[in-house]
């Protein structure tokens, strides 16, 4: 039986502060009827897909933000999003500010089944930024202070005949994100990001540096693990802030196989052969054999560095 998944990285233009949710989505419904014509049985969209990336405004009370979050999904503004993918019969992931029953704020990503189930759910892990307004930074990167980190780890899911996990942009420079999800055999790894193309820290690091430490990350990560990456970006001006793009679909090698090279809102397509992980899950990283979790502890006990006396 193929185990060819044909996955469409639908990456989103620009969307500005006053953009509606409704707006954000006859954008997605384009994208994945394009990825349909395309082949695709999956079609992965970014980060926070369904409104700007609002952690760069600083709101003193922090429940002016809640507009920004969704208390059930789908929901009214997603409605249709579903339908359509329950129509073309195809599976899809994007990010979005969730608000739980309990009032708990998360950046989360899900994973929908052909069917339009929901089945897999993440909450961001390692979220950037600051928490208070930081007068010092060229931009505002304020995802401590409108999200807790993530409650559910990093699972993986049976999911389209192979092993899905997700995670979210700044998870994806950690490697403990990537090992986690290896060790649970995982074939595939979809992500979305919102990366500003200069450092708010550090004026001299942009566009270009940037670029190279995230396809560096995606790369490392796809090729240590022996899975796929489908990395799918935010990317354009929004309200006067530039996010870079840089969607782009890695093998189990650790090669760039597609990617786009604009801006806009668009489709790259590859049909992913999941079998192509096993020959790296066999050999040179077969975790069993010759992983030394002996040696390991201090990935787990401790956060900070402690340097030698
Ligand atoms: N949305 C993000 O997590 N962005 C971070 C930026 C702030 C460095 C990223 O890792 O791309």
């Amino acid at each position: 039986m193929s185990r060819i998944v044909t996955v469409a990285a639908a990456q989103l233009g620009a969307i500005q502060k006053d953009d509606s949710r409704q707006a954000v989505v006859r954008r997605m419904i384009d994208l994945m009827d394009e990825a349909k014509r395309q082949g695709a049985d999956l079609v992965v969209y970014p980060e926070l897909a369904l409104t700007t990336f609002f952690p760069r405004w600083y709101h003193e009370d922090r429940a002016e933000a809640d507009h920004w979050f969704e208390r059930e999904m789908p929901n009214a503004a997603t409605g249709s999003l579903f339908a359509r993918a329950r129509e073309h019969g195809m599976a899809m992931s994007f990010g979005f500010a969730e608000i739980t029953p309990e009032g708990r704020h998360f950046n989360t990503s899900i994973l929908v089944e052909r069917d339009g189930t929901i089945t897999g759910r993440y909450r961001k892990v390692h979220l950037p930024g600051h928490d208070e307004h930081d007068p010092e930074r060229t931009h505002q990167h304020l995802e401590k202070r409108y999200f807790e980190p993530g409650d559910l780890g990093f699972p993986a899911w049976r999911m389209l005949g192979g092993v899905v996990g997700m995670c979210i942009c700044n998870d994806r420079r950690w490697p403990e994100t990537w090992r986690v999800l290896g060790l649970q055999g995982v074939e595939l790894v979809v992500l979305g990001f919102n990366t500003p193309s200069v450092n708010s820290q550090k004026g001299a690091e942009g566009l270009e540096k940037r670029m190279f430490h995230h396809k560096l990350s995606l790369q490392a990560g796809a090729y240590q693990n022996s899975t796929w990456v489908v990395a799918v970006a935010k990317a354009g001006t929004e309200d006067g802030h530039h996010l870079m793009g840089g969607t782009c679909i890695v093998s189990p090698d650790g090669e760039i196989v597609a990617e786009i090279a604009h801006e806009d809102d668009g489709i790259v397509v590859h049909p992913c052969d999941l079998d192509a992980t096993i020959f790296g899950k066999e050999t040179i990283f077969d975790f069993k054999r010759h992983r030394r979790i002996e040696h390991y502890g201090p990935i787990t006990a401790q956060a900070g560095v402690i340097t030698p006396k």
